[in-house]
């Protein structure tokens, strides 16, 4: 299948393409650098070592295995530059990583909150018009966020939820009570790809995942060029991911607030596996397929007490704080996502355990002379003090 990777150099994308080559599929990436641009800005930097560029990466992989990645270096959201991608390479399917990930990123001031937005909205929707014109018969999989339901008090369905109202049913979008501005750029795109698929009878799966953790994949293993990045600032690194750099370095592992958080998490070779299901699997011509996409649920409080035992397993000295909340989020909340639809297409979950933690420790521990410390502890606020409180640039 021709498979078209938006976001292809980034810690999911980069695995997703070797991935699907290694599959036999035809595959293309593209990428602006968005990530990497944003971490020399912020002066901070992946743990793993990468290639400096996609081509270089797609080059050590052809050394490797003789299988050929193509490559754009390039924005989702100029529209020539994807018009001309749809037509030279003909995607069949689209995995679209290609956004701007982090909630604290899209938290920091006006400009990174309308950067976030309009990087995200603005690359689906062309995708979205590119499909229309030019691949009305490719299927779009698309990464949506868990991030987007919020944490509601009843039950989150797949999707869709069966409203009784007034005497009259239907089956309507579930609601969506987003964590951030990043958060809320995903739900906009949902929104989006519901009206195409509604009104242009494309065929799109949105996979809501949770937080991801894990460095290894099976063909990053194959050589150390092909790792992907790794990244455990307060801007990037997500809490699993952050708390076993943490354990390593030394420092106390960063709960923010009472760590009642519950969300749902996946191991990133479970991520590869659900992509391919997506793919494989295709959503049909004007359906607007959505799959909550994790395996487990954790509290934060769990995550860090996991992370201090196997730590203590090897001989780390770990330590739990439980910093003021930086976000403004539920601390004790009702969590009960539903998550059976990649289950019943074959997902074999690789469940979080102290001896993949471990292994985690021991690809961190080789790069530690890799670590910048300066930005382990959280900046961004959700919600300014009020002495911090001046007119938006
Ligand atoms: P990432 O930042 O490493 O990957 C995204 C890639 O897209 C980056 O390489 C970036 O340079 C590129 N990109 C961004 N905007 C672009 C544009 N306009 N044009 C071309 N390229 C662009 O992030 P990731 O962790 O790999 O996440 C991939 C996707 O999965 C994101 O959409 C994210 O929201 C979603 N997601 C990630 C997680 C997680 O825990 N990592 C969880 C749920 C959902
Ligand atoms: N948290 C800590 N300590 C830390 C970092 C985070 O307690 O050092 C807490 C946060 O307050 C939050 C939870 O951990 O309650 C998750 O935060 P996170 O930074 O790991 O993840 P999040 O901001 O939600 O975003 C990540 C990815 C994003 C994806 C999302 C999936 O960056 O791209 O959409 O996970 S989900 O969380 O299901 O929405």
């Amino acid at each position: 299948m021709r498979i078209l990777i938006l976001g292809g150099d980034g810690y999911l994308g980069w695995p997703t393409a070797m991935h699907f080559s290694q599959r036999g599929h035809e595959v293309h990436a593209v990428d602006n650098y968005l990530r990497r641009r944003a971490h020399a800005e912020a002066g901070t930097d992946t743990l793993t070592p990468i290639l400096d560029s996609l081509p270089e990466r797609a080059r050590a992989w052809e050394g490797v295995t003789g299988k050929h990645i193509g490559v754009t270096e390039g924005d989702v959201c100029d529209w020539e530059t994807l018009e001309r991608l749809f037509l030279t390479f003909r995607p069949e399917a689209i995995v679209h990583y290609g956004q701007m990930p982090s909630a604290p990123y899209s938290m920091r001031d006006r400009a990174h909150a309308v950067f976030t937005q309009y990087n995200n909205v603005v690359g689906t929707l062309n995708v979205l018009f590119a499909m229309r014109d030019i691949a009305p018969d490719a299927h779009l999989v698309k990464l949506g966020t868990m991030g987007e339901y919020g944490t509601p008090d009843i039950d989150i369905e797949e999707g869709y939820l069966e409203v009784h109202h007034n005497g009259r049913s239907d089956t309507v979008p579930f609601p969506k009570q987003p964590g951030s501005l990043y958060h809320a750029s995903k739900v906009h795109d949902s929104t989006n790809m519901l009206f195409a698929c509604r009104t242009w009878g494309l065929s799109a799966t949105d996979l809501n995942q949770g937080v991801v953790y894990g460095i290894d994949t099976p063909e990053a293993r194959l050589d150390p060029r092909l790792a992907t990045r790794f990244d455990y600032d307060e801007t990037f690194g997500t809490a699993l991911n952050r708390f076993c750099v943490q354990a390593v370095i030394g420092q106390p592992l960063t709960v923010y607030g009472g760590g009642g958080q519950t969300r749902g998490y996946l191991n990133i070779v479970d991520t590869l596996q659900c992509v391919e299901l997506a793919v494989l699997h295709r959503a049909t011509p004007g359906e607007f397929r959505v799959f909550n996409q994790f395996t487990e649920t954790f509290s934060l409080t769990d995550l860090a007490e996991t992370v201090a035992r196997a730590g203590r397993d090897v001989g780390l000295e770990v330590r739990v704080d439980h910093l003021d909340n930086p976000r403004v989020e539920e601390e004790e909340h009702y969590y009960n996502p539903a998550h059976t639809k990649l289950l019943d297409l074959g997902l074999q979950p690789h469940y979080l355990s102290e001896t993949l933690i471990e292994s985690m420790f021991e690809a961190i521990q080789r790069h530690t002379d890799r670590v910048i410390r300066d930005h382990m502890l959280p900046e961004t606020r959700w919600a300014p003090r009020t002495a911090e409180r001046a007119p938006s640039g």
